[in-house]
């Protein structure tokens, strides 16, 4: 799939080489199956008028708005991800930890816990958020902000999932969220908001600023001739920790990992994913959205999940 995805800039030549690849008798089909997803026509559900008015409405047309600092576009060029500070009350932030453990319980810890990590997939489209509570995960300007500034206006939420390491778990092999294809113009923006402090103790997330400029999937790397160890400590790696209620974001061609939660409590945390408005979806908006969370949704949040 990666040689497939970097053998041309365009949609138009990686479709050619993916129409001679699906000639060769050692084709693999699910392979062929996801670059045809990402290939086939524009998959917005929306016309691209109402992200367009979205971003309007937010200040956001203009690249050069002011809802991020120059220094703020700097980093996130330079690094891969920017840290936006807190943008989270306390007495939300209290709330939406309550929502988050209630929902854990009421979905059961075996369908939510995957090698000691309490995940809860969609929430912000589920019953969970059908007072908005979570609406800033997906909505909040200065998060749209940096999306817009990676990807253009033209963005829209592919997915959300609660990610909670549990005391004495977390630790992931290092890696990019966009698994083929790290090269050239990136496709998804991922958000981590921080529902509790993240620190050097309680499994604050890892990242190796600058990778994404590298072109290189940290599966695919070597290191001295021989397949890098993604559960080795990287060069240059640095942990992100901040207070409770701040959102860092990061392109996804950057190498990154959840580390070792060594304290007694949970290290909770939402993601939020988004991706161009013509490609495909990581989840299926319109078949999951709770119908009392749809109905609720202003012009602006439809146009985000792009939903109408
Ligand atoms: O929450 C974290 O610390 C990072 C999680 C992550 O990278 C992942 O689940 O892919």
């Amino acid at each position: 799939m990666t040689e497939i995805w970097n053998s041309a800039d365009s949609d138009a030549g990686r479709r050619a080489v993916l129409d001679e690849y699906k000639r060769r008798a050692d084709a693999d089909p699910r392979a062929v199956r996801l670059l045809e997803m990402f290939l086939r026509e524009p998959l917005n559900r929306l016309p691209l008028t109402e992200i367009e008015f979205a971003m309007d409405q937010l200040g956001l047309t203009d690249e050069h708005n002011d809802v991020l600092s120059d220094a703020e576009r700097e980093s996130l060029d330079r690094d891969g991800y920017v840290d936006l500070g807190p943008l989270l009350h306390e007495d939300q932030l209290q709330k939406m930890r309550e929502r988050y453990d209630a929902a854990i319980v009421e979905e059961g810890a075996d369908a939510a816990e995957k090698r000691g990590i309490g995940r809860i997939m969609d929430t912000v489209v589920k019953p969970m958020n059908r007072d908005g509570l979570l609406d800033p995960i997906f909505m909040h300007p200065r998060l749209l902000a940096v999306v817009r500034h990676v990807l253009g206006v033209h963005l829209k939420y592919i997915g959300s999932n609660y990610h909670c390491a549990i005391p004495g778990y977390g630790h992931q092999g290092i890696h990019a969220d966009f698994s083929w294809g790290v090269k050239g113009e990136p496709q998804v923006v991922n958000a981590v908001w921080l529902i509790d402090e993240f620190t050097e103790e309680n499994g604050a997330t890892r990242v190796v600023p600058g990778t994404h400029r590298l072109g290189i999937h940290p599966s695919g790397d070597l290191v001295n001739g021989a397949p890098r160890d993604l559960n080795a400590p990287v060069d240059g790696e640095v942990k992100v920790t901040a207070r409770a209620g701040s959102c860092f974001v990061y392109n996804a061609h950057l190498w990154h990992g959840g580390t070792q939660n060594c304290t007694s409590k949970l290290r909770r945390a939402q993601h939020a994913f988004f991706g161009r408005s013509t490609r495909p979806s990581s989840t299926d908006v319109p078949a999951v959205i709770d119908k009392q969370v749809f109905e609720r949704l202003g012009r602006v949040a439809r146009a985000i999940l792009d939903i109408g």
